[in-house]
C-alpha cells in the first residue's frame, strides 16, 4: 500500500537513524527504521516510531503568527508571511541601526542535526548581520574540550565493533534511552562472553541489565578515573607512555580507599573494576555526556578517555572508547557558514542566556530570533530566562513546530517544517554514516524551512552576496568541497545514490592518535555545589539529576501526554522518602535557593541515596508554577569547554500541604 519514501531522523540522537516512510495519499503513515542500515538494524525508538503523533499533532503549528496578549501568555493572531517577514525585517534593521548589529541575538541548538537546517544560511544571514555570535555550548562542549585535550581529535569506536569487546563500561551512558541502536551490539558481544558494567549514579534502565553497576555520587568521575589509573599503575596494567611520569605521580596520590570517599564507591569495587578493566581485552567504554554536565566535567572526560592509551586498547578492534564521532564528518564550514561575510562580534555564551537577557550591555540585547531550540524550558538559570523574555522593550522570533514554551514570549511565531518536509544532510555523532535525505512529505499548511526563511529575511534585508541565492544541493555540494580525506569520493550524487555513505574513517579510528598526558594537572576536587564541595549547604543535603527522559527528547515531544507523565516526576530513595514522610505517588516541592518545582514522587531503588532525579524536560505550561527543573539549576560553568552545569544541583524536598 503506498509508497516507501527515504528520510533520514534529524533529532538529536547519537543513532542518527535512517527511516523508511510510508506514505499514502500525501501523507506519511507509518515510520521504520531501514533494515539496509548498518547501526539502525531496521528499528526505530519509542519516541521517532511514533513521530507521526507529534507531526500531525493538532497543535501544530501552520501559520505565522503575531503576539495580541502579554509576553508568556500564549494569545496570538494569525498573519501572512509577507507581514510577518516584513515586520522581522524591518526590527532587525531597526534594531541594527538603532544598538548596533550586536544587539541581535541568535539562539538556536539541537531541534534538528541537519547541517543544512541547522547551521547554513541561518549562520550566513547572522554573520551578514553582524550580530552577536552564540556559543553553542549547551550539551557537549565540555567533553568536547575534554576529548581534544586528550587527543585533538572528536572521534572514538565505531558502534559496530562493540560486538568485539569482551568488556564493556556504560559511563553516565543510559543506552537503552539515549543511544538505542548500540544495544543490538551490546547484546551480541553479551552473547560472546562480554561482561557489562554500568557507572551512572541513577539506577537507569541500562544499569538494571548490566553486570554489575556502581552509582558514584554525581560530578565525582573525574576522581573515579584517577582512582581507575592508580590501580593499572600499581598493578602493572598499564603500558608505558613516553611523558607519563606525570600523570603516574598524579593518579599515585588517588589510592582506592581515598577514592570511595570522594565517589562513594567502596575501595574494593574500585580495585576490581580497574583490574577487570586492564585484564579483559578488548574492553570498550562507553562514555555518554552524562559526566561532563557538572562542574568536573570536561577534566573527568580528558581523564576517562585516556584510559584506552593507558591499557593500549586502541589498538584493538573492540577496544577503546567511544564519546562521539562527530569530528571525522569533517564538511567544509566556512562555506556552508560563511563567517567571513560580517565584521567579528561579540559572543554569548547560551547556558547564560538569562544574564545575556537581564545584564548584558553595550548594547544590551535587543532582539532575539531563536530556532532549532525551546530556551525557556532547556536553559539554566531559568528565573531570569524568563525575566529577560519578558521585557517590553525586546523583541523575540522564534521558529518552530509548535508555540513552545520561548515562543508564548515571543512577538512573532513562524512555523517551520520537520525533519520529513525538507531536504538535509546528516552527519552523526554516534556512528560514521553520512546521510541525504529528500522531503517524504509536503509541510503542512505554511510551514517552511529553516534555509528558506533566512534566505527570504536575507533578501528583505538587502543582503544581496550570492551566496543568499544558493540552493539547498548548492550547500551540499560547498559542504562536501572539502580536503578531508574522510570525505573523499563523497558527492551528492553518490549519496543520492546510496543515501548513507561511511566515512572513510580507518577500522581502528584512534589507533596511532598520540595521547596527549601532560597539559594542566588532572587533580580532583568536589564541584562546589555537590555533598562534598565548598557550597555544601545542610538546608539542601539532595543532589538533583535531571537527566533524559526515555519517552521525551529534550523538550521536543513535550506537547504528548506520555511525555508529560514522564517527566512530572521524582525519583527518590526509599530512605530520604521515609525520612521526609513522602510516600509514593505523593505531590512534592523540590526547593533551593534558586525555586521551587512540584513533581510527583517515585519512590523505590532508582537512584542512590542522597540523589533524587527528575527525567527532563517538561513543557513550562503544563508545570504547576510555570517552571521545571531549571528554575533549580545554577548558570554556573564547566572547568573546560564553557559548558552548563546540569547535574550539580543541591535541593531539598518536601510534601506538598499539611505536614
Ligand atoms: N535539566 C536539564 N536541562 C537540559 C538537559 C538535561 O539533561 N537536563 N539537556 C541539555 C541538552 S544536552 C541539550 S542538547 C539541550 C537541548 O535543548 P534544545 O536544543 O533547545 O532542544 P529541545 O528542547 O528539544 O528544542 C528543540 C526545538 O527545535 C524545534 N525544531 C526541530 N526541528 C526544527 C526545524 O527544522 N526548524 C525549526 N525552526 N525548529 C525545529 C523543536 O520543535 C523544538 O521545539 O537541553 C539542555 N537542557
Ligand atoms: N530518550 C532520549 N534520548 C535522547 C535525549 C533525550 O532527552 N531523551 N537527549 C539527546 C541528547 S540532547 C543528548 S546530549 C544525548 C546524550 O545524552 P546523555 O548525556 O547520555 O544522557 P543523560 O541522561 O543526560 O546522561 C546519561 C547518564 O549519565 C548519568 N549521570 C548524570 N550525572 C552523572 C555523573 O556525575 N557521573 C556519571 N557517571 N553519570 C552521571 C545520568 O544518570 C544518565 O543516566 O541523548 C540524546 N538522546
Ligand atoms: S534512536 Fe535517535 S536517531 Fe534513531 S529514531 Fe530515535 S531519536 Fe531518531
Ligand atoms: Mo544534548
Amino acid at each position: 500500500m503506498g509508497e516507501i519514501r527515504h528520510s533520514v531522523c534529524a533529532l538529536d540522537c547519537p543513532d542518527a537513524c535512517a527511516i523508511l516512510v510510508q506514505v499514502e495519499g500525501g501523507r506519511a503513515v507509518r515510520l521504520r527504521g531501514d533494515p539496509a542500515h548498518p547501526v539502525t538494524q531496521g528499528f526505530l525508538c519509542a519516541k521517532v516510531a511514533r513521530y507521526l503523533e507529534r507531526e500531525y499533532h493538532p497543535e501544530r503549528l501552520l501559520h505565522p503568527l503575531r503576539r495580541t496578549g502579554a509576553k508568556g501568555e500564549g494569545r496570538f493572531e494569525r498573519i501572512g508571511w509577507d507581514e510577518a517577514l516584513e515586520l522581522l525585517a524591518a526590527k532587525l534593521k531597526e534594531t541594527a541601526r538603532q544598538h548596533g548589529p550586536e544587539a541581535v541575538l541568535p539562539y538556536s541548538y539541537g531541534g534538528t542535526l541537519g547541517f543544512l537546517q541547522g547551521s547554513s544560511m541561518d549562520r550566513r544571514f547572522f554573520h551578514r548581520l553582524g550580530a552577536s555570535r552564540l556559543e553553542r555550548t549547551i550539551c557537549a562542549s565540555a567533553g568536547g574540550a575534554g576529548l581534544m585535550e586528550a587527543y585533538g581529535r572528536r572521534m572514538g569506536t565505531a558502534p559496530e565493533d562493540f560486538v568485539h569487546a569482551r568488556y564493556i563500561v556504560a559511563w553516565g551512558a543510559n543506552i537503552l534511552s539515549t543511544n538505542v541502536h548500540l544495544w543490538p551490539f551490546l547484546v551480541e558481544a553479551r552473547r560472546r562472553g562480554a561482561r557489562f558494567v554500568v557507572i551512572d549514579p541513577v539506577r537507569t534502565k541500562t544499569a538494571a541489565l548490566a553486570d554489575w553497576h556502581l552509582a558514584p555520587y554525581p560530578g565525582s568521575d573525574l576522581a573515579l578515573a584517577l582512582g581507575l589509573m592508580h590501580v593499572l599503575y600499581a598493578e602493572g596494567l598499564a603500558e608505558k607512555l613516553e611523558g607519563d611520569e606525570s600523570l603516574r605521580a598524579r593518579a599515585a596520590g588517588y589510592p582506592p580507599e581515598r577514592v570511595a570517599e570522594l565517589t562513594g564507591i567502596a575501595a574494593e569495587d574500585i580495585r576490581r573494576l580497574g583490574r577487570e578493566y586492564g585484564t579483559a581485552r578488548p574492553a570498550v567504554i562507553r562514555l555518554n555526556y552524562g559526566v561532563q554536565r557538572s562542574e568536573r566535567g570536561g577534566r573527568a572526560v580528558r581523564a576517562i578517555s585516556l584510559l584506552p592509551a593507558i591499557t593500549g586498547s586502541w589498538r584493538e578492534r573492540g577496544g577503546g572508547l567511544l564519546l562521539t564521532t562527530s569530528g571525522a564528518f569533517a564538511i567544509n564550514r566556512e562555506a556552508l557558514e560563511r563567517p567571513d561575510l560580517g565584521p567579528p562580534a561579540r559572543t554569548v555564551n547560551m547556558v547564560r542566556l538569562g544574564e545575556a537577557l537581564t545584564e548584558l550591555d553595550a548594547p544590551p540585547v535587543k532582539a532575539l530570533v531563536v530556532y532549532n531550540s525551546n530556551p525557556a524550558a532547556v536553559c539554566p538559570d531559568q528565573r531570569r530566562v524568563l525575566e529577560g523574555l519578558r521585557r517590553e522593550d525586546l523583541f523575540t522570533a522564534v521558529i518552530d513546530h509548535f508555540v513552545t514554551d520561548t515562543a508564548r514570549f515571543a512577538d512573532l511565531v513562524l512555523p517551520a517544517t520537520t525533519f520529513l518536509e525538507h531536504t538535509d544532510l546528516y552527519f552523526a555523532y554516534g556512528h560514521y554514516w553520512l546521510q541525504l535525505a529528500r522531503p517524504a512529505v509536503a509541510p503542512p499548511g505554511e510551514c517552511r524551512s529553516n534555509v528558506e526563511i533566512f534566505r527570504e529575511l536575507a533578501r528583505r534585508m538587502g543582503f544581496d552576496d550570492a551566496c543568499f541565492a544558493d540552493s539547498e544541493d548548492d550547500m551540499i555540494r560547498q559542504a562536501l568541497d572539502t580536503d578531508s580525506p574522510w570525505l573523499r569520493g563523497i558527492t551528492l550524487e553518490r549519496l543520492e545514490k546510496e543515501r548513507f555513505v561511511r566515512l572513510n574513517v580507518p577500522e581502528l579510528p584512534m589507533d596511532g592518535v598520540r595521547a596527549n598526558l601532560d597539559g594542566a594537572p588532572l587533580e580532583y576536587e568536589p564541584p562546589r555545589e555537590s555533598r562534598l564541595g565548598a557550597e555544601r549547604d545542610a538546608r539542601f543535603p539532595l543532589e538533583l539529576v535531571s537527566s533524559k527522559a526515555h519517552d521525551g527528547l529534550n523538550s521536543s515531544f513535550s506537547m504528548l501526554e506520555r511525555v508529560e507523565a514522564e517527566t512530572s516526576v521524582l525519583e527518590m530513595h526509599p530512605e530520604d522518602a521515609a525520612a521526609r514522610g513522602i510516600r509514593d505517588g505523593m505531590e512534592v516541592e523540590v526547593f533551593n535557593g534558586r525555586g521551587t518545582v512540584r513533581l510527583k514522587a517515585r519512590v523505590g531503588p532508582f537512584v542512590r541515596p542522597g540523589v533524587v532525579r527528575a527525567p527532563a524536560t517538561r513543557w513550562l505550561r503544563h508545570a504547576p508554577g510555570g517552571v521545571n527543573v531549571n528554575a533549580l539549576i545554577s548558570d554556573r560553568l564547566t572547568d573546560i569547554g564553557g559548558g552548563p552545569c546540569f547535574y550539580n544541583c543541591l535541593v531539598e524536598v518536601r510534601r506538598c500541604g499539611p505536614q
